[in-house]
């Protein structure tokens, strides 16, 4: 019979999980000032966030960015108010037009470079560009506004690229089964699809992790 390795944790000891951040997440919103790449980095991964206006792109980025973020944010102006539906997040000032910006190193040497992407159809001639080069996307759905994720689930579907969607939740978010929700999005049954609160770190990075996971399995051929 084989004998434990030596290395095994006394039982009772919580098991190491698969997939996890390299370091404990930043507690406050802004990142930490770590610039560096940990010793360990092996591969580095290109990720979209991407999602309808007001879904919590930018929040999720900075709950989770172990360097400081970049956004390219501009004012929400009177023009644009009749294009970006303000319905549930009237106290929003200003509106994505391009990118965020984060990183995230996980145990195992990956490390996750997050690009927060506008996912509305009218940024469609700015999408290959973003896309190019990524590995997956982090499609974030608005559940008390579905049907605005629809353009964004077809431009990440449209570059072929695997996904996984994050239901950030909202104090007026209506609960829906999962079902409800996977045939509203006509979502594949092998896509993940997790809830998520964009503002609190241990949420956000379960849902990178999720997407991470599904790249994985997908990487790993079929047993013939
Ligand atoms: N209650 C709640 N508010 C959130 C959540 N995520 C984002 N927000 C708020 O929703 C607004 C829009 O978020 P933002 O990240 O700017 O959206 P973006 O346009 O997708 O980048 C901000 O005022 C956030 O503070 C969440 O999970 N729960
Ligand atoms: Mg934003």
């Amino acid at each position: 019979m084989a004998s434990a390795p030596s290395s095994a944790k006394p039982a009772g000891a919580e098991p190491e999980p698969a997939l996890a951040p390299a370091s404990a997440p930043p507690e406050s919103t802004g990142g930490n000032s770590s610039v560096h790449l940990p010793d360990t980095a092996r591969e580095l991964v290109k990720i979209l966030v991407t999602g309808p206006f007001g879904v919590g792109k930018t929040t999720l980025i900075d709950s989770v960015s172990e360097i400081r973020p970049l956004h390219t944010e501009e004012q929400l102006t009177e023009a644009s108010v009749a294009v970006d539906d303000l319905a549930g997040v009237r106290e929003k000032k200003t509106t994505t037009v391009a990118i965020d910006f984060g990183r995230i190193s996980l145990k195992g040497g990956a490390v996750l470079y997050l690009f927060g992407t506008p996912g509305q159809e009218r940024f469609r001639a700015l999408w290959d560009d973003i896309a190019y080069g990524a590995l997956g996307a982090l499609v974030l759905v608005d559940t008390r506004r579905i049907d605005e994720s629809f353009d964004a689930l077809g431009l990440v579907e449209e570059s072929g690229l695997p996904y996984a969607v994050a239901l950030n939740t909202f104090p007026d978010s209506r609960s829906y089964t999962e079902e409800q929700i996977r045939v509203s999005l006509d979502l594949d049954p092998d896509t993940p699809m997790v809830v998520c609160d964009a503002r609190d770190t241990h949420s956000s990075v379960d849902a990178l992790l999720a997407l991470v996971q599904h790249l994985i399995d997908r990487s790993i051929p079929e047993p013939r």
